[in-house]
């Protein structure tokens, strides 16, 4: 009988220590979780076509974006770490995607799946004709040319700066 009940609390007594010890592990994990999400838009850009010809940016507010108004196929310069919507009023023939080196495609807003688009930090969202997403400092390593996805002469550089 003694030692049933020694067994039974020693055994009480493991289960204390190891839930202890899982908590204080799980306390150190909380340090180590990436960074939040972002959700607050900090700058949008609106665009229309020329025929199959060009991109033309139209209207830029906010902040960290800038680029030339009715110039086509424009550079666009985008402040890493913030978060961009995109405008597309070009309309569903001309889905605005972002390559990255290699002409791998990071971001589409066809049915192509970019290789960024699950990314949980570059949290990227379409809304309609608009995109949204955070310009990570791993999705600006990457980035190259914006493009259409149907017209590959509607294409302009993207300088992703700090
Ligand atoms: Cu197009």
């Amino acid at each position: 009988m003694e030692r049933t009940r020694n067994l039974k609390l020693n055994i009480l007594l493991l289960t204390l220590v190891s839930g202890l010890l899982f908590l204080a592990c799980s306390d150190d994990k909380k340090e180590m979780e990436p960074m939040p999400v972002i959700e607050t838009i900090s700058g949008t850009v609106a665009f229309t076509n020329i025929g199959a010809r060009a991109f033309v940016f139209t209207a830029v507010t906010g902040s960290g974006i800038s680029t030339d108004l009715n110039v086509e196929n424009a550079p666009l310069t985008l402040k890493i770490g913030n978060r961009y919507q995109f405008i597309n009023n070009a309309g569903a023939g001309h889905p605005f995607q972002i390559l990255g080196i290699g002409n791998t495609i990071l971001l589409s807003q066809n049915n192509v799946e970019g290789t960024l688009e699950k990314d949980n930090q570059v949290n990227y969202q379409v809304d309609g004709m608009n995109i949204t997403f955070t310009l990570t400092q791993n999705l600006a390593d990457q980035i190259a040319p914006y493009i259409c996805g149907n017209h590959s002469s509607m294409s302009g550089r993207i300088n992703a700066v700090n």
